[in-house]
């Protein structure tokens, strides 16, 4: 065979094998370890769901990708709302994280924190699932970040070491920790409160010492963190917020993933996050309230709002809404109203 014909069947050949390897050779080395930043333990839903994922990731891959969990947001020194940068520069491989903390850095997840926009976990299913959890998720794919699944933290609930809340007047003068983004100073600020924007790390001795009055959480944060020991007196369950979780990894670290890899994370975020949201809602759904029973137990003093108190906080923070909704984009908020109310038929 003439040496240029050799040369080139050579080279044929060559080309050939590359390109029937796996994909993942034209994606990047793998690195022997991916960092999961999560702000809470497994003593929380949140955290379970990230332990659930993590360990489905490392089983199903068989360790080609090896997934560690620092609980705490020990990896951005305790300051949750900073993991959405690090996921985004690629040095957090995997984040499960609630909107209140990725909402100053993607305005349109402000959406979700729009006072008594979502009634229930109908309503909530009906935008995380529906068209609006879609073109939320497309928007933070174009911010730098994958977003696989959503979870759930839950509906949050106020509480406070100082008196029963029923009505808007209740919150006068009082200083409530906040969280992540700055929609929460503004509905505290038209409650007639004083907000204080801290970590969840910060907002445990913060309470105990009396520095801030009380806080809002699910009421599974609430006997998780065991809130009553922090001068929790008084819980109130308003519903005002509930906010979604989100399972995501670094466009880093996804890229240099083969596709059978990607497939496998995906379906492991989606099947955590599933498992997870199950988790978030024991005790507290429908007629099922073990939580406010749990909490009662522990020394709070519980107290539901009918309807009709629910709407007095409504009408207080309707101004909140009237100024985000420009910000999050008229439309999207028309598209999540509209999904909301289809979901009550
Ligand atoms: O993500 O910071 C908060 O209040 C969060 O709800 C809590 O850490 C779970």
């Amino acid at each position: 065979m003439k040496p240029v014909f050799k040369i080139l069947m050579t080279a044929l050949a060559a080309a050939a094998t590359l390109a029937a390897a796996p994909a993942v050779w034209a994606q990047g080395p793998y690195k022997p370890e991916y960092r999961m930043s999560t702000n809470v333990n497994n003593a929380f839903a949140l955290g379970r769901g990230a332990e659930l994922w993590a360990k489905l990731v490392n089983e199903r891959t068989n360790g080609r990708i090896h997934v560690k969990w620092y609980p705490g947001s020990s990896l951005v020194g305790g300051e949750t709302t900073r993991e959405f940068t690090a996921l985004r520069q690629g040095t957090l491989d995997f984040n499960v994280s609630s909107v209140i903390n990725w909402a100053p850095h993607i305005k349109e997840l402000n959406l979700f924190l729009l006072p008594f926009l979502v009634p229930d976990e109908k309503a909530f299913d009906a935008l995380i699932d529906g068209e609006v959890g879609k073109e939320l998720f497309a928007l933070v794919e174009k911010r730098g970040v994958v977003p696989l699944a959503w979870g759930e933290n839950g509906a949050r609930e106020i509480s406070n070491s100082k008196r029963e809340i029923r009505k808007p007047e209740d919150l006068k003068g009082m200083k409530f920790r906040t969280v992540g983004s700055p929609i929460f100073n503004d509905i505290y600020a038209a409650l007639g409160a004083n907000p204080t924007q801290m970590s969840f790390a910060d907002a445990q001795p913060a309470l105990q010492s009396g520095a801030v009055d009380g806080q809002e959480n699910p009421v599974s944060i609430f006997v998780a963190a065991k809130m009553t020991g922090l001068n929790q007196k008084y819980l109130t369950k308003w519903n005002y917020v509930n906010d979604p979780l989100v399972f995501a990894v670094s466009q880093k670290a996804w890229k240099s993933w083969s596709p059978e890899d990607q497939k496998i994370v995906r379906e492991a975020a989606i099947e955590a996050a599933r498992a997870e949201i199950a988790d978030a809602r024991k005790g507290v759904t429908g007629s099922d309230d073990a939580l406010l029973k749990e909490a009662a137990a522990a020394g709070a003093k519980v107290t539901v709002l009918t309807p009709g108190e629910q709407q007095a906080f409504a009408r207080a923070t309707q101004p909140v809404i009237e100024k985000w909704t420009p910000v999050i984009g008229a439309d999207l908020v028309r598209k999540a109203q509209q999904a909301v109310a289809a979901s009550r038929q």
